[in-house]
């Protein structure tokens, strides 16, 4: 096991990690930038270094300063959280040269699911179900259209170093193919620095579900069921919840089945999700991610697993401490992001929370690093906290979640509380019936 480990994050994944690293009697380094030295996780970890200004490119982007920070402290291991450094093989490989383990999938593992024509390759032949497309990169109109003709409109063009949405047009007749194909690819060379794109069917109203899936490393590999996160906005998910309200017993355990083996054969180490859009009963992958995700606490709350006490075993090479037959699925869970951001328009409202006050009661997790008088820096994402609500059944979470949005208070700046106050009380919600254009466009409706 690990003496002591350095958390490359901040915010409510900081502390998220430190929590688990402290039940297993592992001592804990933050870093973190001057904007955060008031942050709470800077507060419980055992020691903090600062590693530089406020810009994440200076300080939580910056793999040289941390490293060296693992130096000085005598970190021998590091968890990256959620975003940062978290998917960068270089930084996987950089650790490895400095004898520190990177908690999380090895460099190469990463390096193939961040190039997405290689993650669907992989994931083909790993008997996972892909959307219909192009084999690889494409390059010439003559072929995009040969393969758009062949797979039938509307089709996405898609960013090879692309993900989490950037870089994608849908093209519906053949004239819009051409077009979308090099604006795709200016904009892909723009913002990846690699203009190579790819083509697939456009599926016009899926749900994303994603499945949280766990490999040892060494052949053995495990899936914890689903997350629906359908509900998102510009790609930034909103709401997240454990089972999808969309699947039934024989979908979910075929799809798990699938990728619990995928896992195993590859050879995967650690926590990833294996992302799908998910229409008329079928499955199509769509990426991988090799981290730990935001949501992974609707994961937690209806195995009663601790993900992150599963990703240090792991690194550590203890193994898994379930095998498939072990994982009982119980209740529903939901997770509501709280933002500090306008309910309606999502624009940043950074600040001083001068009330902060968090529900409790049965089934009722709050992860958060803010407190009453935090002052909320502007340099960084808006996440301040995240309210997940268990019970016996959707039923019963929804009534518990409605419960529990009402005893939140966060005073002094602008959060999204509000939207779910709202979203709780809509009958679609309550039914869940709802794709992934949902929440757009009840937003652009009830302007
Ligand atoms: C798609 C799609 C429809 N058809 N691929 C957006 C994020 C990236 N991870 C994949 N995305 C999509 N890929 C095909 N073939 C629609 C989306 C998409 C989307 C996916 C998940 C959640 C929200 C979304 C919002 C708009 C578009």
């Amino acid at each position: 096991m690990f003496q002591k480990i350095l958390i490359a994050n901040r915010g409510e994944i900081a502390l998220r990690v430190l929590r688990a690293a402290k039940e297993l009697g592992i001592k804990t380094v933050v870093v973190h930038s001057t904007a955060d030295a008031d942050a709470m996780h800077v507060r419980l970890a055992d020691e903090s270094v600062c590693i530089g200004p406020p810009p994440s490119r200076d300080s939580y982007l910056n793999i040289h300063q941390i490293v060296a920070a693992c130096e000085i402290t005598g970190a021998d291991a590091v968890h990256p959280g959620y975003g940062f450094l978290s998917e960068n093989a270089k930084f996987a490989d950089i650790l490895a040269a400095h004898h520190i383990t990177f908690i999380g999938p090895s460099a190469e593992h990463i390096r193939i699911m961040g190039d997405k024509i290689e993650a669907k390759r992989t994931a083909k032949r790993l008997g996972i179900p892909c959307v219909p497309g192009s084999d690889g990169a494409v390059t010439d109109e003559a072929e995009a259209k040969r393969i758009a003709a062949d797979i039938g409109y509307p089709v996405i063009i898609k960013a090879t170093a692309g993900g989490g949405g950037r870089g994608m047009k849908v093209a519906r007749t053949e004239d819009d193919l051409i077009e979308a194909l090099q604006t795709a690819s200016t904009e892909a060379g723009a913002a990846f620095g690699n203009d190579s794109v790819y083509i697939e069917k456009y599926l016009e109203k899926p749900r994303h579900i994603e499945l949280q899936v766990f490999g040892d490393g060494a052949g053995k590999g495990v899936h914890l069921g689903e997350r629906d996160c359908s509900l998102q906005r510009r790609h930034q998910k909103v709401w997240e919840e454990a089972f999808s309200p969309a699947l039934n017993a024989e979908e979910r355990s075929r799809i798990g089945d699938i990728c619990a083996k995928a896992v195993a054969d590859l050879g995967y180490s650690g926590a990833g999700t294996i992302e799908f859009l998910y229409e008329d009963g079928e499955f199509y992958f769509i990426e991988m991610n090799t981290r730990l995700q935001v949501e992974h606490p609707v994961t937690e709350a209806i195995t009663g697993l601790d993900l992150v006490h599963e990703q240090i075993r792991v690194a550590s090479g203890g193994g898994l401490s379930v095998t498939q037959a072990d994982v009982k699925f119980q209740g529903h869970a939901i997770e509501c992001r709280i933002n500090a951001e306008d309910p309606r328009t999502f624009v940043p409202s950074p600040g001083t929370i001068t009330h902060f006050h968090t529900p409790g009661g049965l089934g009722i997790r709050v992860d958060s690093g803010v407190y009453s008088g935090y002052r909320i820096p502007p340099y960084y994402d808006s996440l301040i906290g995240k309210l997940i609500v268990h019970g016996r059944n959707r039923v019963e979470c929804m009534m518990r979640l409605r419960r529990a949005l009402d005893e939140f208070v966060v005073d002094g700046i602008k959060t999204t509380l509000p939207l779910f106050r709202e979203l709780v009380g809509n009958s679609d919600i309550a039914n869940g019936d709802y794709d992934i254009h949902w929440l757009e466009k009840y937003l652009a409706e009830s302007d």
